[in-house]
């Protein structure tokens, strides 16, 4: 079985997240994500609108995901990796070559993100609206 992981923080889910939840089930057989915790956030520079909870139940519920995860620090993609035989890493290509690292331990794939769509965005039309 190829199993896949992704990392995020999967805040206001729109499809941007799905379309690289898709993509990267596609190129397995079982896709792990870690959500970050709200604490890493807080490491990320992001603040979620979302909690932890809310973020895992909405993960947990959609067909191309597994396994939900909690991602609590940078470091613990290798631990995740090899513990859990995960043969691919995935991510978003705004993180191109940032975790080339782990080539070391599996197949290391960046793809493109979904233009014009961000949970920023989506913050801001909201703030617009009110
Ligand atoms: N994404 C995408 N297209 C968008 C927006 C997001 O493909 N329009 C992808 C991102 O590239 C990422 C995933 O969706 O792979 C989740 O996005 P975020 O929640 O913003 O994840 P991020 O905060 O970048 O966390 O250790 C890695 C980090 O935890 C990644």
């Amino acid at each position: 079985m190829k199993k896949i992981i992704t990392y995020g923080t999967f805040d206001l889910l729109h499809t941007g997240h799905i379309n690289l939840l898709k993509r990267a089930k596609e190129l397995g057989d079982y896709l792990v994500v870690a959500v970050s915790s709200d604490e890493f956030n807080q490491k990320k520079h992001k603040e979620s609108v979302y909690s932890l909870e809310e973020r895992m139940e909405i993960l947990k519920a959609i067909k191309y995901v597994d396994e939900v995860i909690i991602e609590n620090s940078w470091e613990q993609k290798v631990d995740d990796i090899v513990s859990r035989e995960i043969s691919m890493f995935v991510i978003g290509a705004d993180w191109e070559d940032h975790f080339n690292e782990l080539q070391q331990y599996c197949d290391v794939v960046y793809l493109p993100r979904t233009p014009n769509i961000s949970t920023t965005d989506i913050r801001k039309k909201i703030k617009t609206q009110q």
